[in-house]
């Protein structure tokens, strides 16, 4: 279930095809999650979505596609694949959209946002605009506005439903910083390909219709390599950060700062007569001062603190990724080290990792369990960010540069692991994953798509039980496809030892 994306993936040449629009989201529903509010069956979690067909409602689901772009002196898309970095725009775009407006009944509503973009990440803050300077944060000199925090409850990622809804409203320390407010109406780093599902309510925290409400992107880039250092909201709002077209001899230049920070999605209320049926989220939340834990979404399988679930993982076959530019080219500078070996980039002949499945398929689906194991996701150099996507399945994360992880991923699935040097990033992720179904081929991939191009990707399997001979490799021509032999690293289905193996410090 949840929020997804599926674009072109084509080897070598997937960013430009992505930047170009090659890409959509696509949403899935079920019994939990119908898209329909008004379904009180005791199983469906009534996000907002609206009634008036009996599921898939969209009138109060909204999918946000988040994605920078650049322009030439033609008005032409302008794109360089030979910016091995990563390929950074200088406007970004909502649905392909550039500075639009949404109309906004005053209730609550789901925002589906997706990092569509190539290389670039965003920090999100939401904001309500306030005629005088009675906001907590001040506009521009002269603006004769300020601005108040619009809090927000997180309620699914890339990786599905979370088991508990997270708030970003100032009432918990979500990063244990000591510091409450640091996420109060703002998300942490939006990695590319990464979704974040939020519920934001237009009826509370003193919204009215005639409001003004805005998405403002906080984080800069100079470069394609990784995101700087957030810039503060206050800063932002009232513009002591802004990015200003300095005349030069190239031509008319950007200057002091990123054009991409600041605001981004215009949200204007209107009234609302109709009956709001969705859920609270604050009764989905996990426990936080003065409140006991509240009730659970889609409960996690693994639970990184229960002792029976520890022994289990205990036994799990471990791998580990190493994602860098060890025995890179010019040519191909990003590789991938699967554990512990040499710094390999994209074959699809070469299978770095094969999982064996518990079972085969029965009637009825999967059959148990399934196949747990414990990947650890690594940074291989300082100074650079990787978004790494596994396909397939996913993971639930046991902790972040041996840290326990912050509450947005504590009670999250993940298909996405962010690494890098970003401030709320750190130099691994390790995660449990569980394998089920569908024996196949399969990839795990930096989805900064200009790192992917060039080429940052491996290729792992799923084998059926008592398989002893690798699954072929399909190679596409522009004849078809062509079936040959794989080739195997030699611990493909050993991995590099078994159980979690970073300590992980409270
Ligand atoms: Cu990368």
């Amino acid at each position: 279930m949840s929020t997804h994306w599926f674009h072109d993936h084509m080897l070598d040449f997937t960013a430009q095809n992505v930047y170009k629009g090659n890409a959509a989201m696509m949403n899935y529903y079920s019994a939990l999650d119908r898209g329909n509010e008004s379904v009180n069956d005791g199983v469906n979690l009534r996000f907002p979505s609206g009634s008036a067909l009996p599921w898939g409602n969209r009138d109060y689901d909204v999918n946000l596609l988040f994605a920078d772009k650049a322009w030439d002196a033609n008005g032409q898309l302008w794109f360089n694949p030979f910016n091995t970095d990563g390929f950074i725009g200088d406007q970004v775009m909502v649905n392909w959209q550039w500075k639009p407006t949404l109309d906004v009944r005053a209730r609550s509503y789901r925002f589906r946002m997706l990092n569509g973009s190539v290389s670039r990440y965003y920090k999100w803050a939401l904001v309500r605009e306030i005629k005088g300077t009675s906001g907590e944060f001040q506009g521009p000199k002269g603006s004769g506005v300020s601005y108040a925090r619009v809090p927000f409850h997180m309620i699914a990622n890339d990786g599905n439903i979370m088991e508990h809804s997270v708030p970003f409203d100032g009432t918990m320390d979500l990063d244990a910083d000591g510091d409450k407010q640091n996420h109060n109406a703002i998300l942490p780093t939006h990695g590319i390909a990464e979704r974040f599902d939020i519920i934001v309510n237009f009826a509370k925290n003193g919204i009215k219709p005639g409001d003004k409400i805005f998405f403002v992107n906080l984080l800069a880039h100079d470069n394609g390599k990784g995101p700087k250092e957030p810039i503060p909201l206050a800063d932002v709002l009232s513009e002591k950060y802004l990015a200003v077209i300095k005349q030069s001899s190239k031509g008319p230049q950007w200057d002091k700062g990123d054009p991409a920070v600041g605001k981004v999605l215009q949200l204007n209320v209107k009234a609302y007569t109709g009956q709001d049926l969705s859920m609270d989220p604050s009764l989905y939340e996990p426990a936080k001062p003065g409140k006991a834990e509240g009730l659970v979404m889609i409960p996690l399988k693994i639970h990184r603190d229960n002792v029976a679930d520890q022994a289990l993982l205990a036994k799990a076959r471990h791998r580990s990724f190493i994602f860098g530019r060890s025995d890179g080219t010019d040519e191909a500078p990003w590789t991938v080290k699967t554990d512990g070996g040499f710094g390999y980039h994209m074959d699809p002949r070469r299978l770095n990792a094969a999982t064996q499945l518990k079972s085969g398929p029965t009637d009825a689906g999967t059959n148990g369990f399934g196949t747990l194991e414990v990947w650890n996701i690594k940074l291989g150099g300082k100074g650079w960010s990787h978004p790494v996507h596994v396909h397939f399945e996913e993971g639930i994360i046991l902790s972040r540069g041996g840290k326990a992880p912050p509450e947005w991923e504590k009670w999250a699935r993940k298909d996405v692991y962010r690494i890098g040097s970003e401030n709320d990033g750190l130099d691994s992720v390790e995660m449990a994953i569980n394998f089920r179904e569908f024996a196949g081929t399969y990839m795990e991939h930096c989805h900064n798509t200009q790192h992917e191009d060039n080429s940052m990707l491996l290729r792992w399997d799923i084998e059926k039980p008592g398989q002893f001979q690798l699954m072929p490799t399909p190679l596409p021509s522009w004849d078809g496809v062509r079936y040959v032999n794989s080739a195997a690293l030699p611990t493909f289905r050993t991995g590099d030892g078994s159980g979690p193996q970073v300590t992980v410090k409270k």
